[in-house]
C-alpha cells in the first residue's frame, strides 16, 4: 500500500490499463472493468471474476476468483470456522446474546480479510465501507470470492504480502495500530455482572489479595449506577466512589467503570447528561426532526450522534467527574447499539445522523450507512475524551462493537459468550481472528459469560486466558460464581499457578506489546503467523497460538477429551517451556492433564521474567530473570516504561546470544533511554541438557558475557 507507484502511462483509448508498484502489477480492463493484480514475476495474486462489478439499484456485488487451495482468514471476531473458505458472512453490529458458532453476523464490523493461496503468498481485501455488507468465499460460487455492499462506494484497498505478516503490518498501517495499554491493563482484570455494593467490591479485593490471586483491576458493571443511567452512581450501593477507587487503589487494584451510551430520557429530572445532551443537540433524531427514543437499560433513552465532532467532545467531557475519581478506565457496551423490544434489536435505519466532523464530508446521512461504525465512534469519543481529561495517560477503553480501525481507541472483548467448551474453542478463535484484523487487544469471557461453567472447563479457561491479550475474568448475573476460588482449593491452586506466570512473564509481554504497537504484529497469533510453514502442519491447530514469536501454547483441540492429542513445533529443537527440556521432533504427544496447558518456545529465544508480584503497582524484588533457549536467531527484547505515560522515558535493550566452543555467549546491547530499572541484577538460565543457572550484574551497556559449561 505505501508503495511508490510508478505510473504507467497508457493511452486512453487503450482496452487495458495499469500501473506497478514496488510490488504489484494492476491491470484493469476498460470495457468489463476486469482488475487483476500480480506479481512482479507476473503471478496473479488475486484476479477479477467474468462479472467483477454487478448493481441492483443502490447495492453492489464485486466477484473476485477464488483459486483452489486459497485459504481466508479475518473478518474480526466472526463466528464459524476460522478458514472462512466455504463460508458466507454479514457485517451488521448485532447484539448476540447467547451467540453460537453459526450465528452471524455478531457485534462487529472489520470488512478485512487475508487469503493465502495453494502456492503460498498471501493478499488482503479492505472493503471500506459502513453500510450493511456481505462476503461470500466460495459459499454460493466454489469458484468466487463475492463482496457486496447494500449502498455507499465501492471504495476498497487490496494489501500486498507477500507474507500474512507483511499484509497484517500494511493494513495497520492504513487503519492504525492498537496503541500500547498501560501496563495495568496486562494484569488479569475480575469482573461479574455485577458487583452490587462498595462493600462487595472491597471483599473481592481482600479476598484476591488474601488468596495470594496476582489481579490488577475489579471492574464496575451496570450496577453500580442510579436507575441504570450513565455516569451516575448509586449513591446507597456506591455511595463515595473516590474513596473506594483510593481504598483498593491502596491494595493495588485499578477500577474499570461501565458507561453505557444510551442515555435515559429523563427531561426536567436533573438528569446532566440529558440536559446537556439535549441542551447541545446531541442526540439523534428521526427522519421527522423529532427525537429517536426507544428502550435499552435506563428505559426510555436518547442517542449521541458520535458522527458530530461537537458530540464526541461532549461526551467525553462527561468522564469529568469519574476521572477526578480516579476511575482508571472505561468500558463502552452495547453500543451496536442495542435495543430492546425491537425485533430488529437497533435503530430503524430511518434514524438521522448529522456528520459534522473535520474528517469528514459534511452531511446528513442515515442509520442505514453508520450503524456499523456506531460503536467505534462512540469509543472514538471515550478515547478523545480521555486523552483530554488526562493528556499523558494511556486511556484504557474497551467496547463491544467496533469497524475497521477501532483499535486506535480501544481494547475488545467477544460479547456474551457461553460457559461450554465449544465456545473456549471459539473464543481462542476469534481473538486470533481479531488479531489479523487489526485488534491486538482482545478478550473473552472467562469462563463464559452465560450458563456456568464446570469446574473443568473454568479451570481450563482460566489457564489459557492467562496467555491471551485482555485476561478478564467476566460472568453473568444468575449464573454460579466464577472468580477463581469459586470451585474449590484444588482449582484455586491451579487457576493461581497460572495467574502467577501472566505476571512471572510480564516482562515479555510488554516487550512483545510495546512491539505489536509500533508494528501491529498481533499479540496472540496464528502459529502461521511467526512460521508459514505451520499453515499446512499435519496437526489440527485450532486451539495452537503463539504469544509473540517465541511462546507456543498448543491446548487441545479437543479440550473436554481426555485422549492424547498431537502438537506441531515449527522447527526441531523446540523447548518445553515448563521443564526447559529441549525437545526432538517436529511433534508432540500430549497427554491431557488438567493441570497442564502445553508452552513451548523457539530455540533462540531469550524470555525475560520478573520475581512474582499481586499486581503491576508492586516493584518487583529481586533480579531480572532471562531464560536463554539456544538456538539460531538467538535474540530477545527488554522494554520499560512507567506503565502508563505516553510520552516519558522509556528503556529498550536488545539481547543476543551465540554458541562457543565452551558454552555460550550473551550479547547486551548498549541500552537505548534513560527509564531506570527496578532491577540491580540478571539471573541467566542457560536451558539445555542440563540447565544452568548464574546471576551477572545489571548490564546497561554493550557487553559479552561468556557462560561456559
Ligand atoms: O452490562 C451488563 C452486561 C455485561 O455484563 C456484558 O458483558 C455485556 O456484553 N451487558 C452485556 C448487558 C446485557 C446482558 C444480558
Amino acid at each position: 500500500v505505501p508503495a511508490v507507484v510508478r505510473h504507467q502511462r497508457v493511452p486512453v483509448q487503450q482496452a487495458v490499463g495499469g500501473f506497478w508498484t514496488r510490488a504489484l502489477g494492476v491491470r484493469i480492463d476498460r470495457a468489463t472493468l476486469q482488475l487483476s493484480v500480480t506479481d512482479l514475476q507476473g503471478r496473479t495474486i488475486l484476479a477479477d471474476g467474468p462479472h467483477p462489478v454487478a448493481f441492483d439499484g443502490s447495492r453492489f456485488t464485486l466477484t473476485k476468483a477464488l483459486p483452489l487451495g486459497e485459504r481466508i482468514y479475518g473478518l474480526g471476531d466472526k463466528t464459524g470456522n476460522f478458514d472462512r473458505r466455504e463460508q458466507s458472512f454479514v457485517d451488521w453490529n448485532t447484539d448476540a446474546y447467547g451467540f453460537n458458532r453459526a450465528t452471524d453476523p455478531i457485534y462487529k464490523s472489520i470488512p478485512f480479510y487475508i487469503a493465502t493461496g495453494a502456492e503460498g503468498g498471501a493478499y488482503g481485501l479492505f472493503l471500506d465501507n459502513s453500510w450493511r455488507s456481505w462476503f461470500d468465499f466460495g459459499h454460493r460460487d466454489p469458484s468466487a470470492i463475492e463482496i457486496g455492499a447494500d449502498g455507499g462506494p465501492i471504495d476498497y484497498y487490496i494489501v500486498a504480502g507477500p507474507s500474512v505478516r507483511d499484509v497484517v503490518r500494511r493494513y495497520a498501517d492504513l487503519t492504525g495500530k492498537a496503541p500500547l495499554p498501560p501496563l495495568w491493563a496486562l494484569g488479569f482484570q475480575q469482573s461479574r455482572y455485577s458487583y452490587m455494593s462498595a462493600d462487595e467490591v472491597r471483599s473481592i479485593a481482600a479476598r484476591l489479595r488474601k488468596e495470594r490471586v496476582p489481579a490488577d483491576v475489579i471492574w464496575l458493571d451496570i450496577d453500580y449506577q442510579d436507575r441504570n443511567r450513565p455516569f451516575t452512581t448509586n449513591d446507597k450501593t456506591f455511595p463515595d466512589l473516590k474513596k473506594l477507587a483510593a481504598d483498593v487503589g491502596e491494595q493495588g487494584f485499578r477500577l474499570v467503570a461501565i458507561t453505557d451510551l444510551h442515555v435515559a430520557y429523563a427531561p426536567n429530572q436533573g438528569y446532566a447528561p440529558f440536559d446537556s445532551g439535549a441542551a447541545g443537540e446531541h442526540f439523534v433524531k428521526n427522519a421527522d426532526g423529532s427525537l429517536y427514543v426507544a428502550p435499552v437499560w435506563p428505559g426510555p433513552s436518547v442517542f449521541p450522534d458520535f458522527t458530530r465532532a461537537a458530540t464526541r467532545a461532549w461526551w467525553g467531557s462527561l468522564y469529568k467527574d469519574f476521572a477526578a475519581d480516579g476511575i482508571a478506565g472505561f468500558w463502552n457496551d452495547m453500543n451496536e447499539p442495542a435495543i430492546f423490544e425491537t425485533p430488529t434489536k437497533t435503530m430503524p435505519p430511518t434514524v438521522r445522523h448529522r456528520i459534522d466532523s473535520d474528517d469528514f464530508a459534511r452531511r446528513t446521512a442515515t442509520h442505514a450507512e453508520i450503524h456499523n461504525i456506531y460503536g467505534m465512534e462512540n469509543s472514538r469519543a471515550t478515547h478523545d475524551g480521555l486523552l483530554k481529561l488526562r493528556p499523558n495517560l494511556r486511556p484504557f477503553v474497551m467496547t463491544r462493537a467496533s469497524y475497521a480501525g477501532g483499535q486506535r481507541y480501544a481494547v475488545t472483548w467477544t460479547g456474551d459468550n457461553s460457559s461450554t467448551w465449544d465456545h473456549l474453542k471459539l473464543a481462542v478463535q476469534q481473538m486470533l481472528s481479531l488479531g489479523l484484523s487489526g485488534f491486538s487487544w482482545s478478550g473473552a469471557d472467562i469462563p463464559g459469560f452465560t450458563g456456568g461453567a464446570s469446574p473443568e472447563l473454568a479451570t481450563r479457561w482460566y489457564e489459557i486466558g492467562a496467555f491471551t491479550p485482555v485476561f478478564r475474568a467476566h460472568s453473568a448475573k444468575d449464573t454460579p460464581r466464577a472468580e477463581p476460588w469459586a470451585d474449590g482449593a484444588k482449582h484455586l491452586a491451579i487457576r493461581r499457578r497460572f495467574i502467577e506466570e501472566r505476571y512471572r512473564l510480564m516482562p515479555y509481554l510488554y516487550a512483545v506489546a510495546e512491539q505489536s504497537a509500533r508494528t501491529g504484529d498481533p499479540v496472540m497469533r496464528p502459529t502461521f503467523y511467526d512460521y508459514p510453514a505451520m499453515e499446512k502442519a499435519p496437526c489440527d491447530q485450532s486451539m495452537a497460538f503463539t504469544l509473540g514469536a517465541d511462546l507456543l501454547i498448543a491446548a487441545s483441540p479437543k479440550p473436554e477429551s481426555p485422549y492424547p492429542y498431537d502438537v506441531c513445533l515449527p522447527d526441531e529443537g523446540w523447548y518445553d517451556y515448563w521443564s526447559g527440556a529441549r525437545l526432538s521432533g517436529e511433534k508432540v504427544s500430549e497427554m491431557p492433564r488438567l493441570d497442564r496447558l502445553p508452552v513451548f518456545v523457539r530455540p533462540g529465544a531469550i524470555i525475560p521474567s520478573q520475581p512474582l508480584v499481586q499486581s503491576t503497582a508492586e516493584t518487583p524484588n529481586g533480579p531480572l530473570r532471562l531464560d536463554v533457549y539456544p538456538g539460531d536467531d538467538c535474540r530477545g527484547e527488554i522494554y520499560l516504561d512507567d506503565g502508563v505515560s505516553i510520552q516519558g522515558s522509556s528503556l529498550r535493550q536488545s539481547v543476543t546470544c551465540t554458541a562457543t566452543a565452551k558454552g555460550l555467549s550473551l550479547h547486551f546491547g548498549q541500552r537505548v533511554g534513560s527509564y531506570a530499572p527496578w532491577w540491580k541484577s540478571i539471573s541467566v538460565t542457560v536451558h539445555g541438557a542440563r540447565a544452568l543457572t548464574m546471576t551477572i550484574p545489571d548490564q546497561p551497556n554493550a557487553a559479552t558475557v561468556e557462560i561456559s559449561g
